[in-house]
């Protein structure tokens, strides 16, 4: 095994909603939420104050996309609906996301830890993994110095975890949240690891921790109490002994540092939910606007795709998603329908739905356009 990495974990503490903070330094303190609509934005009074929406005053179907430490202490989370959160906490501020904000903190804190530990791979918005192998600093010196800088830089917090791998730093930036550092090792997976949820393994969704839950499996240690031929028989060969090596923090996978091939995406939340027999059409219509507005995306940025993805997400907030990647990329509307069709063919559509998100990714410039034949004798006279 390859026992000398040292792989971190970061994860922005309350991404969002720090962010919001730094934009609204008076909240500090308070249940504050992300989610809503621009309505919603605070307005200036008369004497020159801001006036903020309460959840109380909320009507409408939209989620929380986050939300401070403090209103999570009121049971106030990410995905709950904002008119039941509204319930909980009726005074929590309400905030409309600002995503250009959270993009550019998001580079900037990205930005800041690469200045001390250069072996980075993008996770998303708020985390990455960084490789600090490579470093002969002690881990915990290392990790306030990382979280220093992006302090500096943002004026937010963070937490980490360090551990030898991906799998185990995954879990443990989320042992000490939030501004927390944790520091694990292989022999303090019994201690550590094996008394959580299952679920806090990162790649065991809601419907494999339902399955491991019928067996008796509810933590990581029950699961790493289960024969590898077991997990193979009930699983399948890859993905059982995938769990019967997580369960031991077992993962090699090495960080993939070059940039993420960027992504577009869209997608859209129905008024109601929709039924996919009885609006097959407005389904369909809004199936396709959202294909003819990545491809209006992908022609903008002058770039084709070699991946399609949809996401749905339905009624009881179950989210799917599936992606097919092409042997030839493609850009425009017609085809990035069909393929977007191939994917929906891969859901099960029982429930009814609220958002549909259709995504290209694997994105890069067009082939070139291969020069006609005649052109190409012409300038093999050359
Ligand atoms: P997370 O890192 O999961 O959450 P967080 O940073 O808000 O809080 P924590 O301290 O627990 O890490 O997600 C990062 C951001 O992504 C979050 O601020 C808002 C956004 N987000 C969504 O838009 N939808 C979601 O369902 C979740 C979980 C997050
Ligand atoms: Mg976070
Ligand atoms: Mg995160």
């Amino acid at each position: 095994m390859n026992s000398h990495r040292r792989i971190a974990h970061l994860d922005m503490d309350a991404f969002f909603a720090s962010v919001e903070l730094r934009h609204y330094p008076m909240l500090r303190g308070q249940p504050v939420v992300v989610g809503g609509r621009r309505v919603d934005r605070p307005v200036e009074q008369a004497d020159g104050s801001l006036r903020f929406a309460r959840l109380r005053d909320y009507v409408g179907r939209g989620v929380i996309t986050t939300s401070t430490y403090e209103a999570r202490a009121l049971g106030v989370f990410s995905g709950m609906g904002l008119m039941k959160a509204a319930q909980l906490a009726p005074d929590a501020i309400l905030l409309p996301a600002n995503f250009d904000a959270y993009r550019d903190y998001s580079r900037r804190f990205k930005a800041a830890v690469a200045s001390v530990a250069p072996v980075i791979e993008d996770r998303g918005i708020d985390e990455i993994y960084i490789d600090l192998s490579g470093i002969a600093e002690d881990s915990l010196p290392l990790a306030r110095r990382i979280k220093q800088a992006v302090l500096a830089a943002t004026g937010l917090t963070c937490s980490i975890g360090i551990t030898p791998n991906k799998l185990l730093a995954k879990i443990a930036s989320d042992l000490d949240k939030p501004d927390g550092i944790t520091i694990l090792g292989h022999e303090d997976v019994p201690t550590r690891i094996w008394p959580l949820a299952a679920r806090k393994i990162n790649g065991i969704g809601p419907k494999a921790a339902e399955r491991l839950r019928a067996m008796g499996v509810d933590t990581v240690g029950q699961l790493a109490a289960v024969a590898e031929s077991e997990l193979v028989r009930r699983f399948g060969a890859s993905t059982g002994s995938w769990l019967w090596r997580a369960a031991r923090g077992i993962d090699e996978r090495p960080l993939v540092t070059e940039r993420d091939p960027k992504s577009v995406s869209r997608e859209s939340t129905f008024e109601r939910d929709l039924d996919v027999g009885l609006d097959r059409a407005a389904l369909s219509e809004a199936f396709t606007g959202l294909c003819a507005r990545v491809a209006d995306d992908l022609a903008r940025k002058g770039l084709v795709a070699r991946t399609i993805g949809i996401k749905l997400r339905f009624a009881d907030f179950s989210t799917v998603t599936r992606d097919l990647t092409l042997a030839e990329p493609l850009a425009d509307a017609r085809a990035i329908r069909q393929a977007a069709g191939q994917c929906l063919k891969r859901i099960a559509l029982g429930k009814r739905i609220r958002l549909l998100g259709v995504r290209a990714a694997g994105l890069q410039p067009p082939p070139a356009t291969p020069v006609p034949v005649a052109v190409q004798a012409e300038l093999q006279l050359f």
